[in-house]
């Protein structure tokens, strides 16, 4: 670890006086473990340090040392000063009252008159002269703290200390190390220079608990590809200093309410494939916490604990609906699937295997479902180079679609139809889940591309194009696109479109509903997918293309009115 900041650090910690140490909101154990260690630390060595949180922690965090120590608010954080003048004229007596909210400052000169020109008004000192801010990676991930005192982020110097490689640097001095597995594995280093120049013991049990606890988290017990030699090191040496593995393990691992395990189920119960794209993916709505009466805190764990398991999988990915945002914790389950570009593109980020964004906006939950699983699909058909061409000259499961066989997928497959595109590895709808009767002649129409953008404004989304199956070149439909109504070559102008047939096999319309999202969205999503597997990054236009090949280029899809925003990942 690069240790060239240890002593500049130390120098701005030595001249402040009255230290307030923060970290992201809703904080983790590493953000916690961190924290109260470098308080418990501080302490130590005499110095005034403040740990504030934006709000209460969780409950299987009570046992962390010194976590009574928190503050939930900053308090005023700056003095107000009013002055006045008392060069020429001298004060008898001064008073204030208090009234229908406002104060009156009262104040009796000896002789003569004090005059408005007699006051002056002036901000004071910031109550705190260091911010040290642990496992956060962008100024903003302080959530409330941040937003109602962003003046003194501005006034006031930073310590940034972190391990996430999307840190922004917002500090005065930022050490970031994005190979440390934990922030309190940076911590750690950095209280051994400091034992060491002070010739003082400062990582006592407590502090090794606190520092453990964020690097057990962090690592999901050193199951993470993060899990790196030295980690392993630091938590020997950290348990050989007193830190209390077990009691970490027990309120972070093996303590689960009823509550999350009624959740969790509801996750499973939801777990979509895509084993073309390599991806799984469940969902949770607000009307499933609520059922299950959980936190979306509760959500935490099932996906490295669970969803990672699945075969075959690279990217996982839950999506979940909030009050006012749905939020997307992806993990990838190889170093070189960086998902934490992929968030960042999306206006998050994190580290490559896992990471975070979000979305804003009101609209219907299963629409930002579909968008989200397009974006990710995107991801992977770019980074996977699958072409719509795979489907066409591999369809009967060839060598590179062959192994990506899982058991999910030959569960499914018995109840798919064949089609030309998706014959042997992937369902079609089946047959109790597509409302409409399906005659055999219909085998060759795939149903509807649900995975496609949908019309940006619209509250009831424009349906989804078509794709014939016999002709497996991506639909490229995009924002603003109309589907050809009709007859394949059919310039797509039509307000009203309707489901395409494939010129050999005419099917009847689809009935209404089959044109809007239907509640079990994503199901159909994976149904369909291998008939839309070669899918492009869409693109408004008039007419399909045969062998349209993927762009290199940036974001074509364009949904507009998809804002995305930061989030801090785990
Ligand atoms: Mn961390």
């Amino acid at each position: 670890m690069d240790t060239s900041l240890f002593q500049p650090i130390t120098s701005l910690i030595e001249k402040s006086q009255n230290i307030l140490v923060l970290s992201h909101a809703k904080p983790d154990a590493d953000a916690l473990g961190a924290s109260l260690s470098f308080y418990l630390a501080m302490k130590e060595l005499g110095k005034q340090v403040t740990v504030v949180t934006n709000e209460p922690t969780k409950e299987n965090m009570a046992f962390l040392p010194a976590i009574n120590t928190l503050q939930y608010t900053l308090g005023g954080s700056k003095d107000f000063i009013i002055t006045l003048d008392t060069s020429k004229k001298s004060i008898s007596k001064i008073k204030y009252n208090a009234e229908e909210g406002r104060v009156n400052i009262i104040i009796t000169p000896k002789d003569g008159v004090f005059m408005a020109n007699d006051v002056t008004f002036r901000a004071g000192k910031n109550q705190y002269d260091l911010i040290v801010a642990f496992d956060t990676g962008n100024i903003e991930y302080f959530g409330s703290l941040y937003d109602k005192n962003v003046q003194m982020f501005f006034e006031v110097p930073i310590i940034n200390i972190d391990h996430h490689a999307s840190n922004t640097d917002y500090g005065q001095l930022n050490l970031v190390v994005p190979t440390a597995a934990s922030t309190t594995e940076i911590l750690y280093e950095y209280l051994l220079f400091l034992e060491k120049k002070n010739n003082k013991k400062l990582v006592s049990p407590d502090v090794a608990t606190l520092l453990l606890a964020g690097l057990i988290t962090d690592t999901g017990s050193f199951q993470h590809a993060n899990t790196s030699p030295r980690a392993l090191e630091v938590a020997a040496e950290l348990l050989d200093l007193g830190g209390r593995q077990q009691e970490i393990i027990k309120n972070f691992f093996k303590t689960k309410k009823l509550s999350t395990l009624k959740l969790w189920g509801m996750i499973l119960s939801k777990v979509q494939v895509d084993v073309l794209h390599r991806m799984v993916w469940s969902s949770i709505s607000l009307e499933d916490f609520n059922s299950s009466e959980a936190e979306p805190e509760e959500t935490e764990g099932i996906i490295d604990d669970l969803l990672t398991n699945a075969p075959g999988a690279e990217v996982i990915f839950l999506i979940k609906q909030n009050k006012d945002y749905v939020s997307v914790s992806t993990r990838s389950t190889a170093n070189g699937i960086d998902v934490g570009k992929m968030c960042a593109e999306n206006g998050g980020g994190g580290h490559p295997r896992a990471a975070g964004f979000k979305v804003v906006g009101q609209r219907p939950f299963e629409e930002v479902v579909a968008e989200i699983v397009k974006k990710v699909r995107e991801f992977q058909a770019k980074r996977l180079n699958i072409h719509p061409e795979d489907l066409k000259f591999e369809n009967s499961g060839g060598s590179k679609l062959e192994n990506l066989k899982t058991e999910t997928q030959k569960t499914e497959t018995t109840n798919a139809q064949p089609t030309a595109a998706g014959a042997g590895f992937n369902p079609s709808p089946k047959k109790d889940e597509v409302k409409t009767e399906q005659k055999p002649t219909e085998k060759k129409v795939t149903y509807l591309d649900f995975a496609a953008p949908k019309a940006p404004v619209a509250p009831a989304p424009a349906p989804a194009p078509v794709i014939s199956a016999t002709e497996t070149t991506a639909k490229t439909a995009g924002p603003g696109y109309n589907p050809a109504p009709g007859k394949m070559e059919e310039p797509a102008v039509k307000a009203e479109p309707k489901p395409v047939v494939t010129p050999q096999a005419p099917a009847p319309e689809k009935p209404a509903e089959m044109r809007k999202p239907a509640p079990n969205l994503e199901q159909k999503i994976t149904q369909n997918v291998a008939k839309v597997a070669g899918q492009q990054p869409a693109t408004p236009k008039k007419h399909r293309k045969r062998h349209h090949k993927p762009k290199a280029d940036g974001n074509p899809t364009g949904t507009p009115n998809m804002q995305t925003k930061n989030e801090q990942p785990k």
